[in-house]
Formats: structure tokens, sequence, C-alpha cells
């Protein structure tokens, strides 16, 4: 399935108003997919689902489908350190092709980190294994938020070369690209690493409201035009994680992550790709997230996808949303749960099949293989 690369995209638009027309050369994007050599991902079921259009099977993807549960991802990562595995397109086409191989996913999604384009820009930050990004000089005020590097379209050629390079080998298997939304970002900045609380970010949010403004305005531009990045250069879909603002009330939501989220989307927003939004523990903030610009809602386990449907827009497609310890539970209560999931996401106009959150590092890959053919076996509408 390998096709040749896409016709030399730019690596990055420098604003959304210069950014170039969708067109149907081969390695543009068109309005409605990725055109290849191999044909267009605008077909496939993933992203006729995301426009909320029938499918022949429900798609299926997993979050953090790339990584430790598989023991070809641990050999091609032993010895680099993460952020380094990152940087290296020749490890990003490898990992992020793995389990589309494996499991005969829906969509590859870029193997990359939310903090890698911080680090790549030249923060001095790491992921240190068993832990996360940990950041040497945590964001307290202004003048942390000005010694923030700013997006340079330059940094970011190795990405490029490895979103062109995935894409070559996927045929039309559409590529999601992803970005870390402001506050997710910004907790890692502020609290200096991973955090369950986030008291620190929540106190600099409400008590210095002028470095917030400047620390997500800033943090935005840098998501949206890495999303840029990855779309140019060949990514079908995007998805925006949001992953720790389900711990903020619906009004702080309001105030002080939305309006940045937006940002995000709207830099995307010419591009003519399905946005996804996701976070983790998200029900009362679904009906908020549901309105910063997305065609599709990412769903944690915890809320149904019927009831989902009920609290966004009704032409919104849903994600998810399987709970990602029922891998461990024995395969008849699984395969019920799962079951479960594809009845409730026909509620909606499209759905695409995922876990409720990233894969676990103890999961048997073998029962996300069977989960897959699952799936594409259960019928599509009643
Ligand atoms: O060495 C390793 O293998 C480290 C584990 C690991 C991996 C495989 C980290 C550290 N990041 C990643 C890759 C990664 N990160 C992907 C891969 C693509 C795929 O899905 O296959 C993605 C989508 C992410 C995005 C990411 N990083 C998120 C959002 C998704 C989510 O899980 O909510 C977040 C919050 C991070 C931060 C992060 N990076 C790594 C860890 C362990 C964490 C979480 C730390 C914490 O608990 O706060």
């Amino acid at each position: 399935m390998t096709v040749p690369s896409p016709a030399a995209p730019s690596p990055a638009a420098p604003s959304p108003a210069a950014a170039s027309p969708a067109a149907s050369a081969p390695g543009a994007t068109s309005p409605r997919g990725r055109q290849t050599a191999a044909g267009s991902t605008a077909q496939s079921d993933l992203m006729r689902a995301a426009r909320g259009e029938p499918v022949e099977r429900t798609p299926v993807w997993f979050m953090r489908q790339a990584g430790r549960s598989l023991p070809e991802y641990r050999e091609v990562r032993s010895g680099v350190a993460m952020l380094d595995a990152c940087m290296r397109p020749d490890l990003v086409v490898e990992i992020t092709l793995q389990p589309v191989r494996r499991h005969g996913v829906d969509a590859a999604i870029l193997f990359s980190d939310i903090v890698l384009p911080l680090k790549a820009l030249g923060a001095d930050l790491s992921i240190e294994p068993g832990v996360g990004p940990v950041i040497a000089r945590p964001v307290r005020a202004m003048a942390d938020v000005e010694a923030l590097p700013a997006f340079e379209p330059e940094a970011m050629t190795f990405v490029a070369e490895a979103v062109q390079g995935v894409v070559a080998e996927l045929g039309v298997t559409p590529l999601v690209g992803f970005a870390g939304a402001p506050y997710t970002l910004a907790s890692y900045l502020i609290e200096g690493g991973p955090s369950k609380e986030h008291a620190k970010t929540k106190a600099l949010m409400r008590g210095a409201p002028d470095v917030w403004h400047a620390l997500m305005t800033r943090l935005a531009d840098i998501s949206g035009q890495f999303l840029r990045v990855q779309v140019d250069a060949g990514a079908s879909a995007v998805q925006l994680f949001d992953s720790w603002a389900g711990g903020l009330s619906p009004a702080d939501y309001r105030t002080h992550a939305l309006p940045y989220s937006k940002m995000v989307f709207a830099i995307v927003a010419d591009l003519d790709v399905p946005r996804i939004h996701f976070g983790v523990a998200t029900g009362e903030i679904l009906a908020d997230m549901a309105t910063a610009g997305v065609e599709v809602m990412g769903v944690d386990w915890r809320v149904p996808l019927d009831v989902a449907v009920t609290r966004i827009d009704a032409s919104q497609a849903v994600q998810g949303n399987l709970d990602p310890t029922l891998v461990f539970a024995p395969w008849d209560v699984l395969e019920a749960r799962a079951r479960e999931v594809v009845v409730a996401g026909r509620a909606a106009p499209g759905h695409i099949f995922n876990l409720g959150h990233g894969v676990l590092p103890d999961t048997d890959p073998d029962v996300l293989t069977r989960l897959v053919e699952l799936v594409h076996t259960l019928p599509v509408a009643d």
C-alpha cells in the first residue's frame, strides 16, 4: 500500500488567512478528505462517520493505540527517550503504523505527545518514564510566559516529514493529527509536571487573569499551528485533547478554558477536516465543549453515548466510549459492553468507536485486535 510522497506541502501556514485553498492534487487536502495516489481518505468509514454519513462498518481506533501495550513499540523505543522518539521521523512513521498493521483499526494517530511542540520550540521539558511531562521552569508569572517560545514553522519540519511518511504508507486509511488543549497544556506548565488537583493551575487562573490570558493565548496559537502543520502534511482529521478540563466547573470552563480551545479550532477551521474534541470526566461540560467549533465530540466512559447526544449539537458525531479497564474483564463481559456502546452510538448521526480514554499500558493487544474485529461485525443500524 505504499504510495508516492505527497507533493511538497508547506510545513506550516503562517496564519489561517494565508492558508492555501483546498485542492485535489495528490497530497493536498481535498474538501472532504485526503487525496493520495491510492485514492482519497474521504470515503473511509471514519471520515463518513465524522460527517454523519452512512458507513459500511462502525469505524474504530483507540486513543494511545501506539504505545506500551505493543511489544514491537517497546522494542523500537528501547534506549530512546520519549520526546527524542517523537522528533525522529523514521521512528514516528514506524510506531504510528504499528497498531494499524496489528489491529486493522480504521485510523492512525500520529505518534507524538501534547507537549511535543513546546519541546520542539525550545522549552526545557522532558517526559519522565512512568511519570509524564516535567518542565524545568514552571510558569508562575508573566516573565515565565514571556520566556516561552513562540510558534516557528521551521521548528516543525520533522513533524511534516513524519506525517508525509505515515500517509504515504496508509493509503486510504486516515491519519488523525492531534494537539493538547490550552487548559491541559497549561496544567503541566504551571504545576511543573502531572498533578491530580491542579491547585496551582487554578490559583493562577483565578488570581492572575492577565498572566492566564497571556499563557492561554500563546498555547492556543502553538496548538492551532501544530494542528495546521499536521493537516498541511497529510492528516485527514484532528483531535484536541483537553484531558483535564473535566476538573473545572462549567462556569470556570466557560470563562477560563473554552475561549482558548475555540481559538485552536478556529486556526484550522478553513482546512475542512473533521475536528474532534475530547476530555476525561467531561459529562458536566460536554454541552460547552460541543460549542468549540467541532464536528465530533469525544466522550469518556462515564456518559452513555445516547445520553451524550442530548447534551451536544444534533449534527455532531460522537466518538467513544468503552471503559479502557474492560479489556481486563472476561471476553463475554467486554463483548456485551462493546455491543451496548455501538447501539448507544446509533443515537448520533455518526459514531466512531473508541475507548473512553487511552489504552492502558498493561492491555493485552490481542484483546484490542479481537475488539476491532467484533465492532466491525456489528450492525451499523437497527
Ligand atoms: O515512554 C513512554 O512510552 C511514555 C508514555 C507516553 C506515550 C506512549 C507518553 C507520556 N506519551 C505518549 C504518546 C502519546 N501522548 C500519544 C500517542 C499517540 C497514540 O494515541 O497512539 C498521545 C495521543 C498522547 C497525548 C497525551 N499526552 C495526552 C492526552 C491524551 C490523554 O491520555 O489524556 C496527555 C495528557 C499527555 C501527557 C502525558 N504524556 C505521557 C504521559 C504518561 C502523560 C500523562 C501524564 C499525567 O498523568 O498527567
